[in-house]
């Protein structure tokens, strides 16, 4: 009966199950599942598309998309999406995938997966923290952000700066599309929503390896409301984390 209400208000993707999403209040992983989705149904895709979940929060994704899904072990995405996409390379293979999945135990992976200029498309979730296992520190935890395993917050000198996943990339010649946006506003969803067209469309076009990283939230583990869990990520997110294009083929912008 929710599903039908919803469908009386907005409707669904077709690419996406309709099934009722297990994500916190304030969490923007359903926005960019949506997202993904619709992008699938604009590109009239639905059939050839195969995403690939992670371990993580995400890693029930397979349950709200209407397409073939495989699940990874956790980092391993990047990978199991080369094997598939080599053996099919016909058709559009996604992987999904958080900040500790992909930039902590699949750092290998992701790396060797873009330098080798694999035909792919990545969406990393980046909320600055492991969200699944109970708000561990992150690769991407910011100076400063208080995490259950840096309580009195994160110092470079014990562990590190926040790692930054979009800049290492786009350094590597395989490297075709490499973007990163947020979804802290409307407008900054919408073109969070325009990137991953793009990366998909470079896909579909073999013109190499593309990545867009969206800056999510995390407001059970930030331990925030889900307002102001959106104005923590502008607030904080956005500086170390700034929306731009790393790398773009020639001619995206007609993409
Ligand atoms: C081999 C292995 N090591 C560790 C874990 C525990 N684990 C599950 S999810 C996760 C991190 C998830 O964080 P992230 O990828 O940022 O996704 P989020 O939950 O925030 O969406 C970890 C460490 C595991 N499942 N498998």
């Amino acid at each position: 009966m929710k599903q039908d209400k919803l469908k009386e208000v907005a409707g669904y993707p077709d690419s996406m199950s309709g099934r009722d999403m297990h994500y916190c209040p304030g969490c923007t992983q359903g926005i960019i599942h949506r997202l993904i989705g619709e992008v699938i149904d604009e590109l009239k895709i639905k059939e050839e598309t195969i995403g690939i979940a992670p371990v993580g929060c995400a890693v029930l994704a397979y349950d709200y998309f209407d397409i073939d899904m495989q699940e990874a072990s956790h980092g391993r995405a990047p990978a199991v999406a080369t094997g598939i996409k080599r053996v099919h390379p016909d058709k559009m293979v996604f992987t999904y995938q958080g900040d500790g999945d992909l930039a902590s135990i699949g750092t290998a992976e992701i790396i060797h997966a873009a330098n080798r200029g694999e035909k792919i498309t990545t969406v990393f979730v980046n909320n600055a923290i492991y969200g699944m296992t109970g708000g561990q520190m992150a690769p991407t935890t910011l100076l400063g952000q208080k995490t259950k395993t840096t309580p009195r917050g994160r110092s470079s000198e014990e562990t590190g700066n926040p790692l930054k996943v979009s800049e290492m990339l786009s350094m590597l010649d395989g490297a075709a599309y490499i973007v990163r946006v947020s979804t802290h506003d409307l407008e900054n969803i919408n073109k969070t929503k325009q990137a991953i067209k793009k990366a998909f469309k470079v896909q579909q076009q073999g013109l190499g390896f593309a990545l867009v990283e969206v800056l999510s939230t995390c407001p059970t583990n930030w331990g925030l409301s889900p307002r102001q869990a959106m104005e923590w990520l502008e607030k904080n997110m956005i500086p170390e984390f700034p929306p731009r294009v790393f790398c773009a083929p020639e001619g995206v912008d007609e993409l």
